[in-house]
């Protein structure tokens, strides 16, 4: 070995409860020679498949484990026999000092899709489409980059522990990205190339930059086990998909939500009445069906609450379509399916669309563009119970109604109370977007809407 040589062992990485796990494969062979980052073995736990990469650059000296064999954290993975510019290739890049904390940066905002999607070939889409809200105009990653040091400081255990690929951990390398604080969208929560950029578009529109303002206090991990019997239950690929884009709208949107009542007597009256020829023609006309007319109505009169902010968030795009998403509790998780044109939809021809999207969303049926392209949301809990909620905004979305559980109550009238069937309505809007203002006047019309059923019923033009 020259002077400049040196021998640097490759583990498996600590992570936690990370026991007796299969080498599924043996990627180098010895006296190959190794870049950083190199994989050396796959490993398969229950929930993942996950690469060991080489701390440093050099030639393999020997490989300590074997395909179809089994490891523990921290058992020994490969000797490899580093150069000087491999060792320090690997030392150069930890820039974090033990122990430090890992802040994640507020997630972009999600493109303008959906919440969920459930085929993978919408995931592929939804994965390769530029994040707009956060994203400024584009410009060529490496020019446009911040230095070095804006970047938060790479958490090199956590990063060794990042579920991604070898090429994908080089180009985090390259633009000093910590794989830690970036949310995977791939399979099994793998960090793809995508991940990377949109995490770098997100870290440059936030003032302050990833390491800044922008930054969030980490919610300090906790050994429950500590305490007592504990059972780990994975998040279902819907939540998978689901949390990261509900997260991004909760730190990126200053959300405020407005209350309200709405008397729907005469509503439900009208409802009784329509009821059973609706039925006889297979339409189960639910109360949901009439909030969706009555919503369109005042998508109509109020239109900034039918936009969207485009990616510079300097212009706000009205659209000329309503198509109304709905969400929908599924055995698989929440799903947002889409009526669309839900303005030249009468409130039959809602009801159907609600209990045909409602099925196939319970069944996992949904396609993609079917949940595509919503531009106001509704969440409906009225069937379920509880008098008011504050719901997350579907970004790209400025609004979203939340619906709760109708009930009489009394209410003052000409000098006496009466009971009237009250609807409470909680509406959730962007603030950047929408004032207070138009928000109240908002659901006041509403309010009115549901009121007096009339014009619910009416044919559409
Ligand atoms: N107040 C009182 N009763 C109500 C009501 C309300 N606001 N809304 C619905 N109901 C009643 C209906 O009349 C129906 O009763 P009947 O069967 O006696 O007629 C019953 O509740 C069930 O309605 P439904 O669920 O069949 O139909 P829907 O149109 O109200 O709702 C759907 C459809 C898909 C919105 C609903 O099934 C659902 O999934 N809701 C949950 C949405 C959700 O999870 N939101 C939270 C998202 S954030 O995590």
């Amino acid at each position: 070995m020259s002077a400049a040589e040196s021998l640097v062992e490759v583990r498996v990485p600590d992570m936690g409860n990370f026991k007796d796990v299969a080498v599924i494969d043996v990627l180098v062979k010895v006296g190959e020679s190794i870049e950083p980052e190199a994989p050396l073995v796959t490993l398969e736990t229950e929930k993942a498949t996950m690469d060991v990469p080489s701390t440093a650059a050099g030639v393999i000296e020997k490989i300590h484990v074997a395909k179809g064999g089994k490891v523990s954290a921290g058992d020994l993975v490969a000797t490899v026999r580093a150069s000087e510019r491999g060792a320090g290739a690997a030392a150069g890049s930890a820039q974090q000092a033990p122990g430090a904390a890992a802040t994640p940066s507020p997630p972009p905002v999600p493109a303008p899709q959906q919440l969920v999607e459930p085929a993978p070939q919408a995931q592929a889409a939804a994965a390769s489409t530029p994040a707009p809200a956060a994203a400024p105009a584009a410009a060529p990653a490496a020019a446009s980059m911040p230095a070095r040091g804006e970047l938060p400081p790479i958490n090199e255990p956590g990063f060794s522990r990042a579920h991604a690929g070898p090429s994908v951990r080089k180009f985090a390398r390259e633009l000093g990205v910590d794989l830690t604080r970036v949310t995977g969208s791939g399979f099994k929560g793998r960090i793809t190339h995508e991940d990377v950029k949109t995490f770098v578009k997100g870290a440059l529109a936030s003032p302050g930059g990833a390491a800044g303002g922008g930054a969030l206090p980490a919610v300090p991990a906790v050994d429950f086990a500590a305490f007592g019997p504990v059972e780990v239950q994975p998040l279902s690929r819907v939540q998978r998909i689901s949390g990261p884009r509900l997260h991004a709208s909760w730190v990126n949107i200053p959300h405020v939500t407005q209350f309200d009542e709405a008397d729907i007597t005469d509503l439900e009256a009208l409802r009784a009445q329509l009821k059973d020829a609706a039925a006889a023609q297979g339409i189960k006309l639910t109360p949901l069906a009439f909030i969706v007319r009555a919503c369109v109505k005042a998508l109509q009169a109020f239109a900034t609450f039918n936009a969207s902010l485009d990616p510079s968030g300097a212009n706000l795009v009205l659209k000329k379509y309503v198509h109304v998403g709905f969400a929908a509790d599924t055995p698989n998780g929440l799903m947002v399916p889409v009526v669309r044109d839900a303005d030249r939809k009468d409130v039959y021809e809602i009801a159907r669309q609600l209990a045909e999207l409602s099925e196939a969303a319970r069944h996992g049926k949904l396609s993609g563009a079917q949940m595509q392209g919503g531009s106001f949301t509704i969440s409906s809990l009225g069937g379920i119970g509880g008098t008011a909620f504050t719901p997350i905004i579907n970004a790209p979305e400025v609004a979203i109604l939340g619906v709760s559980r109708s009930a009489y109550k009394p209410v003052y009238r000409d000098g006496t109370f009466v009971p009237r069937l009250m609807l409470p309505l909680s509406l959730s809007y962007d603030h950047r977007v929408i004032d207070g203002a138009a928000a109240a006047r908002f659901t006041t019309f509403l309010a009115k809407t549901l009121a007096d059923p009339r014009s619910l019923v009416e044919a559409v033009p």
